[in-house]
């Protein structure tokens, strides 16, 4: 069964929906609504990692993200913190959080595998290359895929090598993160070479640049962000097709439709 992940961004300057939630009884509202949605999980971040993004203080993506993620936990929300940093990981576990959402797969901060392995927490490791403001420049690759999935491997190995089992491992090749334009295609295209490493898969199109890059190439040129969840509903609903457990989504309830019209397609 596939599970969704809501996104709740509560910082100021992500590129969809940066401000919307930095109060914590909007955050709080939003995840409800996510859930009433169909949510599995919900996301919280207290850092944006989109291009250029200035990079948070982990003192103050705490005071962001935890008192959402307490309310949250008290109401039995699923929850887990999407964080480059060891410390927010390890306080937002002790505040609730199931899953730490790293995308940077510990390369971020060196901390990062010892904290999850000792909080007990599943790990989502992504496929990243290094900090936003540069991560193009590093987007060099021969076959994206085949690649993508090399280097998770390798972060698999390191966590495994942290006392972190592969059983709570999540694998997340990292759309628009070290990959311009159509290298996103390219790894959505190889997407059953991340499948057969073995651990669970997610994966986020969510909203993001290159659905964007290809809405602008039909008839009417202004992706708007409803046109950029319809998109994301597609993508969610074809990677659900070649394999992956989780789809993380700013817009639930058009992913989730999306989702359920291909299963009654293939009579699941
Ligand atoms: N993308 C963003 C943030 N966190 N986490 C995972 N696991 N995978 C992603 O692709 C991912 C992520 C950037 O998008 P946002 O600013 O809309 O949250």
């Amino acid at each position: 069964m596939t599970a969704i992940w809501g996104i709740l961004n509560v910082t100021p300057d992500s590129f969809s929906d940066g401000g919307r939630y930095l109060d914590v009884d909007d955050a709080v509202a939003r995840a409800r609504l996510l859930r009433a949605h169909g949510a599995d999980m919900v996301d919280v971040g207290g850092e944006s990692t989109r291009p250029g993004a200035e990079r948070v203080d982990p003192a103050v993506e705490q005071q962001r993200v935890l008192p959402v993620i307490e309310r949250l936990a008290a109401e039995g929300i699923p929850v887990s913190i999407d964080t480059l940093h060891a410390s927010t990981a390890a306080a937002a576990v002790r505040a609730g959080a199931r899953v730490v959402n790293d995308v940077s797969g510990g390369l971020a901060d060196p901390e990062m595998r010892a904290a999850v392995a000792e909080s007990g927490a599943d790990y989502a490791i992504g496929h990243w290359r290094g900090f936003s403001a540069d991560m193009y420049a590093r987007a060099e690759y021969r076959r994206v895929a085949r690649e993508v999935a090399g280097e998770l491997q390798e972060r698999m190995g390191e966590a495994a090598a942290a006392g972190i089992a592969p059983s709570r491992v999540i694998l997340d090749p990292g759309i628009g993160f070290a990959k311009a334009g159509t290298q996103n295609w390219d790894v959505l295209r190889g997407l059953d070479e991340i499948v057969a490493l073995g651990p669970r898969v997610l994966i986020g199109t969510s909203r993001k640049r290159f659905l964007a890059e290809t809405l602008a190439q039909t008839a009417d040129a202004d992706a708007t962000e409803s046109r950029r969840d319809l998109a994301t509903a597609v993508t969610s609903a074809l990677a659900v097709r070649a394999g992956v457990w989780a789809v993380r989504v700013h817009d639930v309830r058009s992913t989730r439709d999306a989702i359920a019209i291909a299963r009654a397609w293939d009579g699941r």
